[in-house]
């Protein structure tokens, strides 16, 4: 495995001294936002871990090279070279045998995170079980990973242009521990609220780290999902916001996009008819959730 992983050597360092380490997708870097708001946010989001006495770990693929702990450089890289293939769990032998480049998604960060011994991760939204998937089949593959990986992924709950119920009943059976952060809820990104129960409310970092810690004590293999609800000075109006992904689903559906095209389409979409507003609300969340995972990783590394 080492002669396919590179850990930067603050990252390696860092998780050597057991010091708290919170990893990072590029797939949010290449294909969630646009340049230059997505190296920006980047870059800030490795500062608000470090502020929080965590150190970052920004993973991806270049040259064919697991990275765990990306260089700026190598984000701004990210960032801004267009045609980045979007890297999931099925995609990552292609990659690496053929020496490209490759932006991770959840899942992929997980299973990058998990060689490298990085337990935390965060990021903005998971993906999910996709609204039409009793016919389509469409279930990201980020669900089966949480089912079977290590690693704690800190995010703003599911965006409702997936089928949230059908989400939260796949992590169920796949024995997945869905967390909300101070919510009985599960947020729904760009609002605090979704209608859908979280399987237990946290009220500290502390306790999310014991219930992980025990978790993997008892080797029930796998990983957790921490949901954090926007800040509500941050968060969008909820029938606006739904309004503007029911008219992107629907555009989706008639252009016949699928796989893995469907989530960065409905993303794009939304940002483009929100003007903006989306993806301002979009890189808070991600610092919040970075700032809480950072605390985690504080916790469990006590
Ligand atoms: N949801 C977001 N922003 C994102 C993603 C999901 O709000 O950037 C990205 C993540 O990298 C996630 C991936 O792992 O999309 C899921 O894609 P798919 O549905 O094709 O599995
Ligand atoms: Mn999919």
């Amino acid at each position: 495995m080492k002669e396919y992983l590179h850990i930067s050597s603050n990252v390696k360092k860092a998780l050597e001294d057991g010091k708290p380490v919170v990893a990072l997708e590029s797939t949010i870097i290449s294909h969630g936002m646009p340049y230059p708001q997505n190296v920006e946010t980047a870059l800030r989001v490795e500062e608000i871990i470090r502020s929080n006495g965590a150190v970052p770990a920004t993973i991806g693929i270049i040259n064919g090279k697991l990275i765990a702990g990306l260089t700026s450089e190598e984000i701004d890289y990210m960032g801004k070279t267009s045609g980045i293939a979007k890297v999931s769990r099925r995609d990552i032998p292609y990659i690496v045998s053929a020496g490209k480049d490759g932006a991770t998604t959840v899942a992929s960060t997980m299973i990058i995170a998990e060689m490298a011994g990085i337990k935390i991760f965060a990021t903005g939204g998971i993906g999910g079980v996709h609204r039409g998937a009793e016919t389509t089949m469409d279930v990201s593959a980020d669900l089966e990973e949480l089912s079977q990986t290590g690693v704690a992924v800190v995010c703003a709950g599911a965006k409702s242009i997936l089928d949230i119920g059908l989400t939260l009943e796949y992590l169920e059976t796949k024995g997945v521990p869905v967390l909300g952060y101070k919510t009985d809820e599960l947020p729904a990104f760009y609002t605090r609220k979704s209608g859908f129960s979280v399987d237990y409310n946290m009220d500290s970092p502390k306790e999310i780290a014991d219930l992980l810690r025990v978790k993997w004590d008892l080797e029930l293999h796998g990983g957790v999902v921490v949901a954090n609800p926007i800040p509500e000075e941050f968060s969008m109006d909820e029938s606006f916001i739904t309004g503007i992904i029911e008219k992107a689903v629907v555009e989706a559906q008639e252009k016949g996009i699928k796989g893995k095209d469907t989530t960065p389409f409905l993303l794009a979409k939304i940002k483009e008819i929100t003007g903006g507003d989306s993806l301002a609300a979009n890189i808070e969340l991600v610092y919040n959730n970075a700032k809480l995972a950072a605390q985690i990783a504080v916790e469990l590394a006590k």
